[in-house]
This record gives structure tokens, sequence and C-alpha cells, in this order.
């Protein structure tokens, strides 16, 4: 098995076992569309089979605030109906439940909770049908915004969108931060509860309790947290937020992490990933072996020509706020894509991919003789990176917290090649091994600038996204001829 399971930026991810296949989803905040389905049969080869929310009026982000909108993902199964629940962090929509019988799609429209506030939903049904929701007490609206009540837990009527009583507080950790990503399980005579606490970042950590009933009352784990990366020099940071299944190898847990570079492990330019670590049972306890680096080897490569005109139906595509049909149309065998505001907008005419990989190249050939747009590395609104083509000047723009600064080259008129690379920083000891990953900007086949990519990253941002790379016009209408992406573990 692979780590990371699932890279790139997939947060917070949950996890289902049904008929031999698993199921992941992961977060995916302002962006759209919203929460992928990712399908694997061994673990090892997992297929982006689809989203379930393709349709914006699903999660209602159009407006949402960087880093609020669709957080942490459940995924179970019941009876024949895959059911995913999900906070929309900041919106009236709240908690909500959406269901399918085939899991690539297509979702119901999504069905509110009312009674369940607070973050990170999970769903789990008692033997007599009882439906729980137990969350986290993270209040993000109403007179209790900011406040936290601990883990909370409801009994809840699916059908009806509510809750059946007023929550009720369980077992929130052993007094860590940030209580949260709840998880109920039935194992033999044991109800476990599994919460992460310490918060995301490098106290990040995994405790579990368990307890009779599924209302508990529940006794910590003698030795919690039983996973946490804290005070380590492990390549992978901040774990946590795990999901336990089991496998016909034993129980996993699947949970986020990060790959910090530079020499004092400080930015990870992917965000936070997906990754897994084997779960061994003792006296009725579980004890999760340190989450180890083991990437995929080769290389990994995608291209998209848009010649013809599904390229964009594609589930990996991601837009801001919005779909990435609404912004690109195919035609002539090219994408074009028309602008009229910046990267620094919260609703750019922008359609990319997450980059999955430390070593990566993105390409892509644009004609911008009617108009201004390029290529584009974005976190947020406030921090990117592009290559900015007009007429037959390119201009290298880097965004970080209100402050800009750019390049500019002449090119041949007509079309022009774009490519962003980025290579994890230099080991020993110098400045740029003490860095990010180095940022190369190329256009037409120069480079223009090269970046520390320190400042592009999770840590910096203070974004729960990871890094998009792709397509965007600014101002009148581009057209792209095609879109390489090539990724590799060095
Ligand atoms: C997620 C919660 C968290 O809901 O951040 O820090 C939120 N931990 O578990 C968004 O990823």
């Amino acid at each position: 098995m692979n780590n990371p399971l699932i890279p790139g930026f997939n947060p917070d991810p949950s996890i289902v076992a049904v008929d031999g296949e698993y199921y992941v989803v992961t977060s995916t905040f302002e962006y759209l569309p919203g929460i992928p389905v990712y399908r694997s049969t061994d673990l090892v080869t997992w297929e982006h089979i689809g989203n379930v929310a393709t349709r914006p009026e699903q999660v209602e982000v159009g407006e949402a605030m960087t880093g609020l909108g669709v957080w942490a993902p459940t995924i179970r199964f019941r009876d024949g109906v895959f059911y995913v629940i999900v906070t929309i962090a900041g919106s009236p929509k709240g908690c909500t439940v959406f269901t399918a019988t085939d899991p690539a799609g297509p979702w119901s429209d999504g069905t509110t909770i009312e009674g369940v506030g607070g973050i990170d939903p999970d769903l789990a049904w008692a033997d007599d049908g009882t439906a729980y929701v137990t969350f986290s007490g993270l209040m993000l609206l109403g007179p209790d915004l900011g406040k936290h009540h601990g883990i909370q837990q409801v009994r809840v009527d699916l059908s009806a969108g509510k809750a059946l009583e007023e929550p009720r507080r369980l077992w929130s950790g052993t007094g860590l931060k940030f209580p949260e990503a709840p998880h109920l399980y039935q194992r033999g005579e044991h109800w476990y509860l599994m919460i992460a606490e310490g918060g995301t970042e490098r106290g990040h950590s995994v405790s579990i309790a368990r307890g009779p009933s599924p209302e508990g009352p529940f006794t910590g784990h003698p030795h919690n947290p039983i996973l946490s990366a804290k005070g380590t020099n492990r390549p992978i940071q901040n774990t946590g937020h795990a999901d336990l299944v089991s496998t016909p190898d034993g129980d996993l847990l699947v949970l986020l992490g990060m790959r910090p570079l530079g020499g004092t492990q400080s930015f990870s330019p992917l965000g936070r990933e997906t990754f897994a670590t084997s779960v061994v049972w003792v006296d009725g306890w579980p004890y999760a072996e340190p989450v180890r680096l083991a990437p995929r080897t080769g290389a990994d490569e995608e291209v998209f020509d848009f010649a013809g005109s599904a390229a964009l139906d594609d589930p990996g595509w991601l837009a801001v706020r919005t779909t990435p049909d609404s912004v690109g149309l195919i035609k002539d065998g090219r994408l074009a894509i028309t602008g009229d505001v910046g990267l620094d907008d919260s609703h750019p005419q922008f359609v990319g991919r997450r980059q999955r990989h430390l070593a990566s190249v993105f390409a892509t050939i644009v004609d911008a003789t009617a108009g201004t747009g390029g290529l584009a590395t974005r976190y947020d609104q406030e921090h990117w990176i592009a290559l900015e083509a007009s007429g037959t000047t390119v201009t290298a723009r880097a965004k970080v917290a209100g402050l800009t600064q750019s390049w500019q080259v002449e090119v041949p008129a007509g079309d022009v090649e774009l490519r962003i690379e980025t290579e994890p920083p230099p080991t020993g000891f110098s400045t740029e091994a003490m860095g990010g990953d180095r940022v190369r900007l190329y256009a037409g086949g120069h480079l223009v600038t090269e970046l520390d990519g320190r400042y592009w990253t999770a840590e910096t941002t203070a974004s729960f996204v990871g890094r998009v790379t792709g397509m965007y016009a600014g101002e009148g209408t581009v057209t792209f001829k095609e879109f390489r992406y090539t990724g590799s573990e060095s």
C-alpha cells in the first residue's frame, strides 16, 4: 500500500468498504465540484469515480469565504444506499446528508438535518435502526460562534431531516484543543468513539474511547493518543482526522497528513493529503502504527487536448465557487475561457487540477491574441503564482497576501507554451535547502523566473486547501490547445 494513499489536496478523508470495494471522500471547501469519491479494490490503485456535489445548489458555496464551504464528509453504507453527511461551514445548509445508490453518482440534492450544529458529522446506526449523528461542537454560526461544546450527539430522523433530541455531550478526548472528527464503530461487545484532537496543525492526534452503547458512557483508551506525529521528525506530519475500516489483511486507519519540506520541515506545498496506517487490536483496544511514507514510484501523466467535447467531464477538474463547465467552453478543438476579473477576485474564471506530486510539471498552450490569461497555481485569491499571456507579452506574477511581484518577457504571436515546474528543495545546508519547493516559470520554453515555493503552502497561506493549478482568463477570451500534467516523487 502506498502513502500518500490519495495524494494532493484531499483532507479529512472518510472511508467505507462495500462488497470488497473501498470508497473514500474528502473535503473541498469553496471549490466545485464538491466531495470527490475515490474507489479502490486493492487500496493501491484509486480511481476518481465522481463527485457528490456536481450541482452548485447541492452545497451553495457560491459566496463561501476562503476555507469555509464543504468541511469533512463522512461516507457510510446501509441497506443498498450510500450516505455522505457533511457540514457546509458558514452556510445555512449546515449539516447536510446526500444519498446515492451508485457512489459515482448522481447523488441526491441533499437534506439539511435541523438541530445538528457544529462540524465533522458522523453517521452510525444502532442494532435497532436508530440513526445517530455524532459531531464536533465547534460552533461556526449563531450566538455561540467560536465556542466549542466538545463532542456532541443526537438521534436523528434522516427522512424528516431533523434531530430527535437536544445534543448530549460525550467523551471529548484527553483535554487537547479542538476535539473533532468523531466516528462511531461497533466492534463485538463494544462501541468505539474515535476522535481527532490537538488541532489540524503539528499537534494533530487520534484518540479513542469505548463504551457499552452508541451513547456511551465512554472510557478512554489507556494509551491515548493512539496516533500522533507531534514532536517527531517523521516525514508525514499533522496526522489526524482518522476513519477506521476493516480489510481482509486487518484494520486500517485512513487519515490526513502533510509532507512538509525544507530544512526545518516547515512548508507543505500539497496541503493535507490522505494517508493510511495499520491497526492491531490488543485486549479490545486498537493500536496504530506510525504513518510511513511510501510514495508511488515512476511518473504519472495526464494529457487533455480538448479535441473531444468531453475533456471537462473528467471528475478531477476544479473551479472556484462555480463548476468547471461554467468556466470553460470547448469549441473548435480548444478550451475557451472568457474572463473579466483577475486571480485576486473571489470568483476567478479558473479551471484546474490538484497538484498530486512534489515534483511536478503543469503545461498548457495558450493563444492570448484576444484576451489576457494563462496558467496559474493557486491556494486562494491572496496566494497564487501565474504566467499571464496577453498578445506577445507574458507576465509572470507572484502574489502573497497583498504583495505582488512580476517579470515580463516577449513571445511570438499566436500559440505559446506556458509551464510551471515544481521540485523539492535541495538537501544540505543552504538558503534554498531551508526553503520550500523550487517553483520555475517558463514561457515559450524560456525560464522567466524561479521562486521559493514556501509562500504557497498550507502553513503560510493558512488555507485548508492544497495547491490547484489550471487555466484562467482575466480579460477577454483566451483559448487553450492542451493541458498536461506530469508528476513524480523524486
Ligand atoms: C475539519 C476539521 C478540521 O472539519 O478542519 O482542523 C476542518 N480540523 O476536522 C476543515 O478541514
